[in-house]
């Protein structure tokens, strides 16, 4: 049996993942040249897909020269971490990042935005160090309006405050993301909690209408919490796609409100043109499998079955399989 379209867009869009510049582009090729040549059909829209990829990681190689604190988006958030310099910003990434991050880059002087990819809740979620914010950024200073900019395009952020540190070391930073009218979803971090006095991390949640979380780079307990504070963060649902009676292992993430519509639109463009409706198991569903529209909207955490002319039969026949 052939993979599933749905499943190789998958396979191919974990090859891409991490890649860019030259490197992508010769994974594009690769996956360009393992792919059946069909004039039509979902294997040419995959064909058209990469292509497409291909010519923007060119333009954005072209780009990035030209600005080099861009950085491009991958996974389904973008949040970044903030804060004065020695906090543990660094450290916090390393911590949290799916791949060693080498040293050699990515010292303790860090002065670009750098990209980490994390997994939250079975998400890719791409985290981005903006490096030492400090007072005066907005002039530009230490390339401070070029940070704000990378800052802007965040879905959120996450404000780091070394938990002995003075508070006022925070409202710097603060005073700085709000005169640079910066308003993203926020937590603080109450970073290198395994050295903060008695009471440090409580006096910090009694001076901020903020959520706080304390984390130590030492204590992989916290740094868990840290990461389901990270999920709760993004403001995503994941939704586990069920087809011919299995459930993907790995969720999609969609921006609330998500329905069903959109959960097709994620998988491919032609799937949400051919939708008819969806199964659903879940808090969105009043009960196990409740048929449902292509508006229905759904919640964290569903098993949807989205149902296409052509889609999987369940449990039938196996023949009758078809990509989706
Ligand atoms: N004890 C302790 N030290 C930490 C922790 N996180 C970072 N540090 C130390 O704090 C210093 C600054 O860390 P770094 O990650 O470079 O901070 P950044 O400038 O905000 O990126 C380094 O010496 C780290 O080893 C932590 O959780 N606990
Ligand atoms: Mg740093």
């Amino acid at each position: 049996m052939p993979m599933p379209h749905r499943t190789q867009m998958q396979v191919i869009k974990r090859r891409l993942v991490g890649k860019d510049g030259a490197e992508r582009v010769r994974e594009l090729r690769a996956i360009l040249a393992e792919l059946p040549n069909y004039k039509s059909g979902p294997y040419a829209d995959i064909r058209k897909w990469l292509n497409a990829e291909l010519a923007a990681t060119r333009t954005r190689a072209r780009v990035v020269h030209r600005d080099s604190l861009a950085v491009r988006r991958e996974g389904a958030a973008q949040i970044a971490l903030v804060g004065a310099p020695n906090v543990g910003k660094s450290s916090l990434l390393q911590a949290l990042s799916q791949v060693q991050i080498k040293t050699g880059d990515y010292a303790f002087t860090t002065t670009r935005p750098a990209p980490a990819l994390t997994r939250v809740e079975g998400v890719l979620v791409q985290l981005v160090e903006i490096p030492g914010l400090i007072a005066g950024a907005r002039a530009g200073r230490g390339g401070g309006r070029a940070l704000l900019s990378v800052l802007r395009g965040a879905d959120a952020m996450v404000l780091c405050h070394d938990a002995s540190a003075p508070f006022a070391e925070l409202e710097t930073v603060r005073a700085e993301l709000a005169a640079a009218s910066i308003s993203l979803r926020t937590i603080v971090a109450a970073t290198r909690a395994d050295e903060a006095p008695a009471g440090a991390v409580d006096r910090l949640r009694a001076a901020l209408e903020l959520e706080v979380v304390p984390v130590s780079v030492l204590d992989d307990a916290s740094i868990e919490a840290f990461r389901a504070a990270l999920w709760r963060l993004t403001g995503l649902v994941r939704v586990f796609l069920r087809s011919g009676g299995e459930i993907d292992r790995e969720p999609i993430a969609l921006r609330p409100p998500a329905t069903a519509a959109d959960a097709a639109r994620a998988v491919h463009g032609d799937l949400a043109r051919r939708l008819r409706g969806a199964r659903v198991w879940g808090a969105s569903a009043r009960f196990d499998g409740q048929r449902v529209g292509a508006a229905h909207e759904l919640c964290d955490g569903d098993v949807v079955e989205l149902l296409a002319p052509g889609a999987p039969s369940g449990r039938g026949d196996p023949s009758a399989r078809r990509p989706w």
